[in-house]
């Protein structure tokens, strides 16, 4: 195991998907589970220690509302975790988007935008390339065609407005 993959509820799976296929994309092995920091806090903790054990250099962590897990998982490990607050209930993720971001100092949690879990994904891509030449060369891979295809749109786009 590379990478896990936390979710507080198994709702949460449709906004964490597209990160998931992504690690996979960059041929990533990666865990995913469901696990609460509220319902079932010693299987949370419990799963954190054995990932680590068993080798998972990143922790992804999502959840919505109050969404405490990030910040738990990061309290049972010294790997870098990385939260992703979800959109949920009445406030849509602006709370879950605070309480990820605002760890108190000495525990951090790598927090990206509500939902984001794209970047989450690729944020552990990069953070696993800082020793694996592999994943990098597929990294610099993923950046030429993202580039390209930018690139193409404006061509369509200067296309599209008759600009010479
Ligand atoms: C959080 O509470 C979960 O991460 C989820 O975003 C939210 C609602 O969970 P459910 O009531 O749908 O299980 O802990």
């Amino acid at each position: 195991m590379q990478v896990a993959m936390i979710m507080g509820s198994d709702s949460d799976w449709p906004r964490l998907e597209a990160g998931w296929e992504l690690l996979r994309e960059f041929g990533i092995d990666v865990s995913v589970r469901v696990l609460s920091a509220h319902r079932t806090p010693a299987a949370c903790a419990d799963f954190v220690q054995a990932a680590e054990a068993a080798g998972a250099q990143v922790f992804i962590a999502a959840a919505g509302l109050a969404a405490h897990l990030p910040g738990v998982v990061a309290a049972h490990t010294r790997r870098p975790v990385i939260g992703v607050p979800l959109a949920a209930g009445p406030l849509q993720g602006q709370d879950a988007l605070y309480s990820v971001v605002q760890m108190p100092p000495g525990v951090p949690v790598a927090a990206v935008g509500i939902d984001n879990a794209r970047n989450a994904a690729l944020l552990a891509v990069e953070i696993l390339a800082l020793a694996n030449s592999n994943i990098d060369a597929a990294l610099v891979q993923y950046r030429r065609l993202q580039t390209e295809k930018v690139l193409k749109k404006d061509e369509q786009l200067q296309a599209k407005l008759g600009v010479e």
